[in-house]
């Protein structure tokens, strides 16, 4: 009898994450500071947590419970959440809406938005060394991956390049990378936080990470099809931001029809790379990666 249900593991999945966000913000609650009223707008807003839900289910696969990997999927999901408010700003992508609301510079003007992002990024570090039911050497292993992941070598490195794609064309390797730097690396990251949590063996923690590049680029992709097909409300943002920005995409190299179809080849190749892990335990993960290529939001 299998009574695997996607949606309710997910939401499980969503629950834990959500309550363990909302307890380190707890930590730091002081109703007159307007930059923890932020740091909260930025975090309770709805986000998909699919990364963090990556590590709780790589953690899974590799035969560990969830709540192992809960401080490392809480503190990627900080640094993701941070890197969104800082590209809103005016001085980045100018977006005033984010997750379906006003973005935090419009609600909180620029100056707090920036303080918040300071003080979210440290606290994901926070949450990796200061949780005591961590061991020590796992944690540090941890930290290492995601400091790696995001400095200028990772995230911060991707942003820039992707500053300079707007009014600059750009070939298909080159779009690659930024989007590796810039999104990939972040899936990959914390599909390898998830197996480090669960003390994985070095093949699964690579077929992780195969795994994780390929659906990483695929939802990009994704999101640049997104970008000419979908309204606002389904993206919580507006449409058409890559056009107006006159950055090159995926469609507009290569057709709407071929990145649709390069989609379906990353997510089944994702797919492929699991075969690693014990076949019962990769459903949510096989599944995940499909859910992502049929993605209208
Ligand atoms: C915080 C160290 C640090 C650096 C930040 C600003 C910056 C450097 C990076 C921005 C990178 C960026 C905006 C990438 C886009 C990634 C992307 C496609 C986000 C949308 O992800 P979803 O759909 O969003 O998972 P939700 O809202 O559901 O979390």
């Amino acid at each position: 009898l299998n009574d695997f249900n996607y949606d309710d593991v997910y939401q499980l999945d969503v629950d834990l994450i959500n309550s363990n966000l909302n307890q380190l913000l707890n930590k730091h609650e002081n109703q007159e500071n307007v930059v923890s009223q932020a740091m909260r707008y930025c975090i309770l807003n709805g986000g998909k947590r699919l990364r963090p839900v990556l590590a709780l289910e790589f953690c899974k696969a590799c035969g560990k419970k969830p709540e192992h990997a809960l401080p490392f999927a809480c503190a990627l999901e900080l640094i993701h959440s941070t890197s969104l408010i800082q590209d809103d700003l005016p001085a980045m992508d100018n977006a005033p809406m984010r997750r379906g609301q006003p973005a935090c510079h419009v609600k909180f003007g620029e100056s707090v938005t920036i303080l918040a992002s300071d003080a979210l990024s440290i606290m994901a570090f926070e949450v990796i060394i200061s949780d005591d039911s961590l061991n020590k050497f796992t944690a540090l292993k941890a930290a290492k991956t995601l400091v790696n992941a995001i400095g200028v070598d990772g995230l911060v490195g991707g942003q820039t390049l992707d500053i300079n794609n707007e009014n600059n064309p750009i070939d298909i390797n080159a779009l690659k990378k930024i989007y590796y730097m810039k999104t990939g690396i972040l899936f990959h990251a914390v599909a390898e936080m998830g197996c480090i949590a669960a003390g994985a063996s070095q093949k699964k923690i690579i077929a992780a990470k195969n795994y994780a590049e390929k659906i990483g680029l695929a939802f990009q992709i994704v999101d640049d099809i997104l970008d000419v097909t979908a309204t606002s409300k389904e993206i919580g943002k507006m449409p058409m931001g890559d056009v107006k920005r006159k950055k090159t995409t995926f469609p507009s190299l290569i057709g709407l029809d071929q990145s649709r179809q390069l989609v379906t080849q990353l997510t089944n190749e994702a797919i492929d790379s699991l075969e690693t892990f014990n076949q019962n335990k990769i459903e949510f993960l096989v599944e995940f990666a499909k859910r992502l290529e049929a993605r209208q939001h």
